[in-house]
């Protein structure tokens, strides 16, 4: 008996490395700290009530951003070790499985768990708010979306200390990610800490596409939304069309492990080449979903810290558009070197070079934009900027990487890996900085400092170039991709030492952006934002209080330009104020513990499935079924509305009149 038990414990718990060992205490220590805290300050009913159960999408993005800040951390970790390990040849800090299992969960979290939320949480924060909205169209749904992508996460990254992490790359190739050549719970991890995150991101695009399309301000019409609502609506366009597909992928992968199923093996009729059409269906317009509202945000700042109009607004939008149509037909490109053949090699590598043209005109626009410009070089100015030259790297790359014949060379090399990066830190995380700073005051009520931030600005970027341009040369050297170590003779020690040396400069500016959050809440009734619109913005986020009450917008705004309140500041200016409709009553959503529950049954479910315990999957698929029943048929009191006279003294406090 006590030897089946010690033979459990030691294939569920990972042990073994002193790493797992570190994160196993480091676990612990946090809940019981985290435990400890809400007690002796009496705040669990504060965390439940404010937050557990909240359906404010202005919380909702609060919640994202905190816990993508937290994946970027464990995913930056990850990189570190990485680059500590190709430091020099001969390191042997990982030894290769721990390497393949980092590069996995590095990739993997950086996309999904990184990227996608700190999007939809900027999402959250801004869109309602730019167009003159309560909330999003479906309150319940966005908290439910919430709620299975932290979930999702959490499964995923619970791999690391239980069962073992997934190994076989961010995307999961097989035949080696099938049960024959991964037969512990790794993959599994993986399938369904995607999965379940995965269905939280596809109702997130339906919801704002609804949002955009039900709920703008009277007289906002299409061409006068605000270019970051344009960007979101094009990004959920695509996730509307390609999660679905990662979705079925990701069930057929599971069934051909759990059920016996032959979808994506050689034999009994499968076939691996199927997986990945499938999966770059996906994941091509994926890197799109997450770089489009990147754009937005870039436009959104440049003219706001120009003090300019954006210069071709109209192109932005249909460049954004043709961006999101053509990334559908790119996805080849990522296997060039399979042997599909001339033809189909060439379309899509025409069709990969088209989309440069879209992304020469945006750029060109930022620029005259900028053109005779008063430009105020604040954080989120910097960071915009900053990405222009960035991005023209990873473009030029990328058409470098698009010429299929040369792809043969750069396929799976390093230089591939330096042209994503920069795609997706000059481009993503960049820009996703830049909206953080920009819609910061909007969130919290007062602005962070900016000289810390400018410190943390210049070692990102200087650690950017000296990390990632070497890795180019290296690629060309021979150097391939997910490579755990490699030996003198090869003559890439120079090149990757400093490379590894821009790595940490990175994680220095990590470190700065910690410490200005700190500084700025500690000074935050110095930084404070009285005026709620700190940076002289253009859209309608910036004419209410920060951070903004829980209904948004005493009245509903009545929009008659493009830059609406930008248009509405300079007429007060001269002396018309506009007549402001009568204050009433605001109908408003009720708090809903559904979203939660329904989240923790999914986990539950789904780490059954991970260890193939129906015991576990049952019941969870029992719970999530129980909680959908009481919200379609016992929930008919999800409503209230707060009193006009509570608006209009909520309104007096924080204007200081009405
Ligand atoms: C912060 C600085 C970062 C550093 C130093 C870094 C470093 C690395 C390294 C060393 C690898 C493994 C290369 C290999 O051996 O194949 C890698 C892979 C990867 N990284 Fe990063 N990375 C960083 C940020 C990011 C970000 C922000 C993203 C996405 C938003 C990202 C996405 C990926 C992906 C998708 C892979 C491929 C994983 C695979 O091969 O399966 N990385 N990174
Ligand atoms: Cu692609």
């Amino acid at each position: 008996m006590l030897d089946k038990i010690k033979e459990f414990a030691s294939t569920f718990f990972v042990t073994g490395d002193p790493m797992i060992y570190g994160a196993d205490v480091s676990i612990a220590l946090a809940t019981i700290g985290i435990v400890f805290v809400l007690t002796y300050f009496k705040k669990w009913g504060w965390l439940w009530k404010n937050w557990l159960t909240t359906v404010d999408h202005k919380k909702v993005g609060i919640m994202y951003i905190l816990a993508a800040i937290l994946m970027l951390f464990r995913g930056g970790v990850d990189a570190l070790l990485m680059r500590v390990q190709l430091a020099t040849p001969d390191v042997t800090l990982l030894h290769p499985e721990h390497y393949n299992q980092i590069f996995t969960t590095h990739g993997t979290i950086m996309i999904l768990f990184m990227a996608m939320p700190l999007m939809f949480g900027l999402f959250n924060i801004a869109v309602p708010l730019q167009i003159g909205a309560r909330d999003v169209a479906f309150p319940f749904l966005n908290a439910l979306s919430f709620w299975l992508f932290f979930m999702g996460a959490m499964l995923f990254n619970l791999s690391f200390v239980i069962g073992g992490s997934p190994d076989a790359g961010w995307l999961s190739y097989p035949p080696l990610s099938e049960l024959q050549f991964s037969p512990g719970v790794g993959q599994n991890f993986y399938i369904w800490g995607i999965q379940i995150s995965g269905i939280g991101s596809l109702a997130t695009g339906i919801n704002f596409i609804v949002t955009i399309i039900k709920m703008r301000a009277p007289g906002m019409t299409w061409m006068k939304m605000p270019v970051f609502t344009w960007s979101v609506f094009s990004s959920c366009v695509i996730i509307i069309f390609a999660f679905p597909i990662l979705t079925v992928t990701l069930a057929l992968l599971f069934l051909d492990r759990f059920g016996g199923g032959h979808f994506f093996t050689l034999d009994f009729g499968g076939n691996p080449m199927m997986y990945i059409n499938l999966i770059w269906m996906w994941g091509h317009p994926e890197v799109y979903i997450v770089v489009l509202p990147a754009f937005g945000i870039y436009s959104e700042v440049i003219s706001v810290f120009s003090k300019k109009k954006l210069f071709g607004y109209k192109s932005m939008v249909y460049a954004m558009f043709m961006i999101a149509i053509l990334s559908f037909f790119t996805w080849a490109h990522h296997f060039f070197t399979m042997g599909s053949g001339a033809d189909v090699n060439a379309f899509f590598a025409i069709s990969t070079m088209v989309i440069a043209i879209p992304t020469g005109v945006k750029v060109f626009n930022w620029l005259f934009t900028m053109y005779r410009g008063k430009i105020t070089f604040k954080t989120p100015m910097m960071w915009s900027i900053a990405f222009i030259p960035n991005f023209l790297i990873a473009g030029l790359t990328g058409v470098m990487l698009s010429v299929a014949p040369a792809d043969f060379q750069f396929h799976n090399s390093y230089f591939l890996i330096a042209h994503f990066h920069s795609a997706l830190i000059g481009g993503v995380v960049f820009g996703y900085l830049a909206g953080l700073y920009y819609w910061w005051p909007k969130m919290f009520g007062f602005t962070l400092p900016e000289t810390p931030g400018k410190w943390a600005f210049w070692f990102w970027n200087i650690g950017f170039y000296v990390c990632f341009i070497p890795q180019y040369s290296l690629g060309l050297m021979g150097m391939t991709r997910r490579l755990s170590t490699y030996g003198w003779d090869t003559g890439w020690q120079p090149l990757n030492l400093v490379s590894t040396v821009g790595a940490f400069l990175m994680g220095i500016g990590f470190l700065f952006q910690v410490l200005q959050i700190l500084l700025g809440i500690k000074n935050y009734r110095k930084l404070k934002d009285t005026t709620g619109d700190p940076w002289g913005g253009h859209t309608l986020e910036w004419s209410i209080p920060s951070p903004a009450p829980e209904y948004n917008f005493a009245t509903i705004p009545q929009v008659e330009e493009r830059d609406d309140w930008w248009a509405e500041k300079d007429k007060r200016a001269k002396g018309i104020f506009r007549k402001q409709p009568p204050i009433e009553a605001i109908h408003m959503p009720k708090n809903s513990a559904i979203p939660f529950i329904m989240s923790v049954f999914f986990f539950i479910a789904g780490f059954g499935f991970v260890f193939g315990w129906s015991f576990f999957y049952i019941p969870g698929l029992i719970g999530v079924a129980i909680c959908m029943i009481c919200r379609s048929f016992f929930s008919y009191d999800g409503d209230y509305y707060i009193p006009a006279d509570e608006v209009k003294r909520t309104e007096a406090a924080i204007r200081g009149s009405v």
